[in-house]
Formats: C-alpha cells, structure tokens, sequence
C-alpha cells in the first residue's frame, strides 16, 4: 500500500474554490475542502484512496456518491510520493486574480475593471505611440546589443527618471544627493527599497502605510524585513481624507520610523491630500517626529495629466532638504506593464552618504535578480531624452488622463439617469485610475455575477477600464446592486 500525496480536482474544485488539502497524519488519505461543493454547503471531505486511487471513501456530510463522482470526473490522477504534498493551495490575488476569473468567463459582455490598465475606448490595451517610435528607433540602431547591464541598470535611464520626478532644476540632484537606480517597475523598487531599509536604516524599522492602500504594500514590506504598521486615510463616511486622524496617527508613530506616501492618484481610494493637506503631514514628518518619507510614485501624470503637478507633494519633500525614499513606475504613465521599468531613488543628505548609499543598493540587488532588464528603459530613456518624442508623450498621457476623467462624468450622469441612490459626488471628486466606490463585497459579488463586471472586492473601479460602450453596463449594474442590497 503506497501512501497518498496530491489528488486532483476537476476546475470547479480547483482554484479559488478549494480551500485546502492536507494529508491526514496516518499518510494514507488526504483531507480538502471546497468553498462551495455541488449541491451542499461548506464541507469538510475526507477522501481516502488506496494504492492508485480506485477505492474512495468520505467522511465530514459529503455522500459517498458523491467523492465517486469526483473520482470519476478526475480520472483519479493521485500521486504517492511528492514531497510537496504538504502544500496549500494558495488563494489568487485580490486584484491580479480577477483577471485569472474575468478570463475564464465566456459571457462577451463581460468587462474587467479590476486591474489598474488603461484601455482606449474600444476597450483594448494601448501600446503609445510614442512607445512604438522609440522601439523602431532601437531596431534600427544596429550598434545596440544584448550585453547585460550593469547592476543599477540604464545610467541615462536613472538620471533622467530623477529629473522626470524631482524637477531638472532640482538642488538635491545638483549637489549629487540622489542615487536612482533602475529596478523591475514600482513593485521591484519598493522591495529593493525594503530590503536596503531593513539592513541599513538608522530609524525605527516600521513602515506606516495608509488605510487602505494597495495590497501589495502589505506583503512587500514584510517580506523586504520591514513591518508594517496602518494611518488612517480614508474616511468612509465622506469618502474623503480622514486627515485629522492621519495627523493623529502620524504623531503616534514612533520617532524615526518609516511612512509610506502615494505621491498622487492614491490607490485604491483616489483620494489625495490638498496642497494644505500635504504641508501639515509634511511638518508632523519632519519638524515633529522625524520619520523617512517613503513615495509610491506608480501614476505621475495619470492624476491630473500634468506630469509637474502630480509630482508636486514629492518635490516638497526633496525640497526642504530632508531624505527620501522614492519608488518610480513607468508600468501606467507610458503604458510599459509588462516590460517592468521603474527606479528606486534615494535622496539623502551629502555626495558621500549617496555615493555608498548605491554601493549598498548593488549588494541588494545582485544576489536578487543580479542586474535589470534592457528594453523598457532603453525606450524610456529615449522618449525622456528626446525633445520630440517627450513632447508626445505629454500628449498622449494627457489623453489617457482626460480619457479617465471623461469616464467619471458620464458614469456620475448615468447613475444620475437612473436616480440611483445614494450620493455619488465621490465619482466626480476622486483622482487618477480608481474610483472607490463604497460598494460592498456582497454588491461586487451580485454585480459581477449578474452582469459580468469583474472589479476588486473592496469596491475599487478602474476607470481606465471603462468606455462609453461599457458606462451603461456599469451604471445598471451598481443601480441595481444599491437597489437590491444595503450597503
Ligand atoms: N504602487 C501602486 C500604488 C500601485 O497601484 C501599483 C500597481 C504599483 C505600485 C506597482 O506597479 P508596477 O506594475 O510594479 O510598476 N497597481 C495596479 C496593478 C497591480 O496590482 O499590480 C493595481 O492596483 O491594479
């Protein structure tokens, strides 16, 4: 008699829905558990298989029939000697998981809001313009390689990104204050930003992040050995900033510590801070408690289509002399998601302290992923190096921007059409790609069950995703949901 390690499951038994596996202590049977069996609820099944899997018994409420049933449907595919057998299914990303369900669906209505992606009007992803000139420019040029960079990437691509956030004019950049270095997107510069914190930062080694914020903030930190701790950020009753307890909170914190800042378009909330707004947090931070401002910047241009004006907050910051952690995307501003480009930059205090600030940064790096990719930088630094090309680029982020607000206008009409109730100012007053809705999950669930729209759990909606053909679909959909179930 061999032991028993995986079992397979038909789809509807995989993914999401099954809960977990695990192999009971005598070795010989394997326990899962579905989020929804057919024709029962919630349950608890014990499978027992011997040898190659012909025999099935169960226990936990689930008729026999029905494991054989199972069984059947699976061809019994049991391996007996894994040593991973222990292993949990995982549940999928709240929010790149969506895409793995919105996938699956074959209803052609079916519109995915999930992701934070841009799509044009006819709902297709977009390659910019200005994105394929710099490629044709790079094919032709034959005296480019495939050499591996260097550790901190593209040198151009590093300095022209702290230009691009910082401002060219900026003194801390002049006085050779900043390290940038080029690193996998957003989500690659906070972790290596994360793992440099965690082995060499003097402060308190917690990172505040706001509440919400986007969930991977809560896995990179920890993973890069620096804790997290929440502020307060959103107030569900306005659907605005809970500034009053941000300050609070932020006073709160321990002298030194870390504090995580979206630069603009803050994600999921789409609520930023005012220019006031942002002097008080900025005065807590540095005159009162001392913490290292860290800046998520995955949207500058997206906010408000000015790429000077959503880097204003950052530049306050840098300006006033203190450090800075700061996190670049290229992924939304120039539409390069998938080539990953992005760069960390650190602005401290003194030439000297940046110099071996960067040297630390390698030592982070090449043991992680050893040197970044060449494409997507090489695109971004001839766009940003090019007068030409920067100029339309400008262009078409503000097209993309204007594209997002016009969708708030005609979703806020829609719901007002259909006297949906509630008030929905919120649509119109929120920023960049998401609108937080303040639907519930019980809604989402009802909304994407019942007309295909697929979004967050939380009730984010990438704007991006909509279109004047899908508003309707949307406005019906959310109509329907405040009408059926309370919030
Ligand atoms: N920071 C924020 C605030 C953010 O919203 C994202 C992506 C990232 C960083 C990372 O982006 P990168 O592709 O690593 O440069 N957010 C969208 C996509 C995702 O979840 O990965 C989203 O919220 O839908």
């Amino acid at each position: 008699m061999s032991s028993i390690s995986t079992i397979s499951l038909p789809t509807r038994f995989s993914g999401s829905n099954l809960l977990e596996t695990s192999l009971l202590p005598n070795q010989n049977s394997l326990r899962f558990r579905v989020a929804s069996f057919p024709a029962t609820s919630r349950s608890n099944v014990a499978v027992h298989v011997r040898d190659n899997g012909t025999s099935f018994s169960s226990a936990g409420g689930v008729r026999r029939t029905r494991i054989s049933a199972v069984a059947k449907e699976t061809g019994t595919s049991v391996s007996t000697d894994s040593s991973f057998a222990h292993v949990q299914q995982a549940p999928e990303d709240p929010i790149l998981g969506i895409t793995v369900a919105y996938n699956k669906d074959p209803n052609p209505a079916k519109v995915n809001l999930g992701v934070g992606a841009y799509r044009t009007e006819e709902g297709k992803p977009l390659v910019l313009n200005v994105v394929r000139k710099a490629e044709q420019k790079l094919l032709a040029d034959k005296s480019r390689n495939k050499e591996y960079l260097g550790i901190t990437g593209i040198p151009d691509f590093n300095k022209l990104s702290a230009q691009l956030i910082l401002g060219s004019d900026c003194l801390a950049i002049a006085e050779k204050r900043v390290v940038t270095v080029q690193c996998l997107s957003g989500t690659g510069s906070l972790r290596v930003g994360a793992e440099f914190l965690a082995t060499h930062y003097g402060g308190e080694k917690i990172i505040y992040v706001p509440s919400p914020t986007w969930g991977n903030h809560l896995k990179i930190f920890p993973l890069g050995g620096i804790q997290t701790r929440t502020y307060r950020y959103f107030d569900p009753k306005t659907k605005g900033l809970d500034y009053e307890g941000m300050i609070e909170d932020l006073r709160a914190a321990p002298s030194g510590a870390v504090v995580l800042l979206h630069a603009c378009a803050h994600n999921p909330t789409g609520v930023d801070p005012t220019q006031e707004q942002w002097e008080g947090i900025r005065r807590v931070i540095r005159e009162e408690k001392h913490l290292l401002p860290f800046f998520d910047s995955a949207y500058q241009g997206f906010a408000s289509g000015s790429l000077d004006t959503d880097a204003w907050a950052v530049r306050q910051f840098v300006n006033d002399g203190g450090e800075v952690f700061l996190a670049q995307s290229y992924a939304k501003n120039m539409g390069l998601y998938g080539e990953r480009v992005g760069a960390l930059s650190a602005i401290v205090k003194g030439a000297d302290v940046a110099t071996r600030v960067e040297s630390q940064l390698k030592l982070v790096i090449r043991p992680m992923y050893s040197s970044p990719p060449t494409h997507g930088a090489a695109i971004v630094s001839l766009i940003l190096a090019d007068k030409d090309l920067y100029e339309e680029w400008k262009v078409e982020l503000k097209g993309m921007a204007d594209r997002i607000i016009s969708m708030r206008h005609q979703l806020f009409d829609a719901l007002k059409e259909r006297k949906t109730p509630g008030n929905w100012d919120h649509i119109l007053n929120q920023i960049g790609m998401f609108t937080f809705t303040g639907l519930n999950k019980q809604q989402v669930e009802y909304m994407t069950k019942e007309y295909h729209i697929y979004m967050t759990l939380d009730g984010r909606i990438s704007m991006a995703g909509l279109s004047s053909r899908t508003v309707p679909q949307l406005a019906d959909a959310i109509h329907s949901a405040v009408v059926n179930f309370s919030s």
